[in-house]
């Protein structure tokens, strides 16, 4: 047998064992992260599962962002973790966020990259997608609207948790943790050292810090105003600026479909685009995280740097800085830059790569015409085909870390990184 029809049958397997990741961790109407680590519903995993599920299941795939939006806040905000049920392989659970949704929830949401899915899944079924989306497009303008009057800062996007960007550990927010002095964060048990290696993890300074803002925002009932006039954290940063501008052109692009006015829409695109342009550092040759509280930048070089092309800017240095990091590296992206001191090849968003955030990536680099964006289509493809399923990837030899059979990244396979995708 010859070495390419070898490969073709083990996409075949893989596209085969994507699936049933995608319908293990499918809790009916909903999907977890990962069995055991994750049993909830996150709201960026989801709109990844969403667009996954709609390679085989355009029906499911639709399903999955209409059960995210079921618990949709009155103010418009969508947050980052729903529980549909209470597990206590997790912490912390819904007795210690106490959300004040229509479901059971924490209280601060995740990149917006619902809408940028629900574009791929229309794309896959314009006629099914059209019922869909008169159902879900007031919905995704209410979130959109809900960052744009309350996450502002210089028109770049701000996150109030480390945890609200997803990518939890990430050097990015040094600055702004070492600001906070945790105390009366009182006794708690991780869960998650339970199920991943310790070395895997963000540290218990990360935690305390993570338990004392998310109990703050608690203590306001999570309104908005106070938690805004009362901040200890608020950190404007490339994840979710990128992602929201990003999200703004898809939806108009649906909305224009659906036959909706969307001058607000690009009204909103404007300020975006001027907002994104404030976090550029020249320092770093990247978009930087910038602490809105004391004015200072976080000297970071991220994957959600590289984002910029998958929000629509161009920028010839940032290609210089993508091309100087993947140099370093076997299998990119690296969640930070190799070359900076705090590099952690294992440490989950401080070294780290992840497939979902390669498709954000690669996508922007393909639509902008660079060759890097196809080149990094077929390393991840590489790495899945060589490791698996795996929440993230040591980027210096691709080993598999954190947990298994992980939902995003068999979605991301499935839409993106195989040979046979469908999305692109
Ligand atoms: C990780 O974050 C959660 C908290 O939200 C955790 O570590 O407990 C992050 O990687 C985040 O981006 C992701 O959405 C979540 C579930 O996969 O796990």
């Amino acid at each position: 047998m010859n070495a390419n029809a070898t490969n073709s049958e083990s996409v075949k397997d893989l596209n085969v064992q994507a699936e049933q990741v995608m319908r293990l961790n499918d809790k009916g109407g909903y999907t977890v992260p990962t069995e055991g680590l994750y049993p909830y519903q996150w709201n960026w995993d989801s709109a990844f599962a969403a667009m996954g599920f709609a390679q085989f299941d355009v029906a499911r795939g639709w399903k999955e962002l209409e059960t995210l939006f079921s618990g949709q806040w009155e103010n418009g905000m969508v947050p980052h973790i729903l529980f549909h049920t209470d597990d206590d392989r997790y912490f912390p659970g819904p007795d210690v966020w106490q959300g004040t949704g229509p479901i059971p929830s924490s209280g601060i949401t995740q990149p917006p990259v619902a809408a940028t899915m629900a574009r791929i899944i229309h794309e896959l079924d314009p006629e099914a997608g059209r019922e869909h989306m008169e159902g879900l497009f007031d919905a995704m303008v209410r979130w959109h609207d809900w960052f744009m009057k309350w996450r502002l800062d210089n028109q770049a996007v701000c996150t109030t948790h480390p945890w609200e960007t997803g990518r939890d550990n990430a050097p990015d927010w040094d600055g702004a943790m070492a600001q906070i002095d945790p105390v009366d964060v009182g006794s708690y048990t991780r869960r998650d050292l339970s199920h991943v290696d310790s070395a895997m993890r963000p540290k218990p300074y990360d935690y305390d810090r993570y338990i004392w803002i998310l109990k703050r925002g608690r203590s306001y009932g999570w309104d908005d105003a106070a938690m805004l006039e009362n901040t200890r954290f608020r950190v404007a940063d490339p994840t979710m600026t990128f992602t929201l501008l990003r999200a703004q052109r898809d939806l108009a692009v649906l909305g224009r479909a659906l036959g909706r006015d969307v001058s607000g829409i690009e009204a909103q695109i404007k300020v975006l685009e001027a907002g994104a342009e404030t976090l550029w550092n020249p320092a770093i040759k990247g978009y930087d995280s910038r602490d809105v509280l004391t004015g200072e930048w976080a000297g970071s070089l991220s994957n959600a740097s590289f984002l910029a092309w998958y929000a629509g800017i161009d920028n010839a240095e940032l290609l210089e800085s993508y091309r100087r990091v993947m140099s370093l590296v076997e299998y990119g992206v690296p969640s930070f830059d190799p070359a900076d001191e705090k590099f952690d090849a294992k440490r989950y968003w401080r070294g780290p790569t992840w497939g979902m955030m390669n498709m954000l990536i690669g996508t922007g680099l393909d639509e902008m015409g660079h060759a890097e964006g196809e080149a990094l289509r077929a390393l991840t493809a590489e790495l899945i085909q060589a490791h698996g399923f795996s929440e993230y990837f040591d980027p210096t030899d691709g080993s598999p870390a954190g947990g298994k059979t992980f939902t995003w990244t068999a979605a991301i396979w499935l839409g993106w990184a195989s040979p046979d995708r469908s999305a692109s």
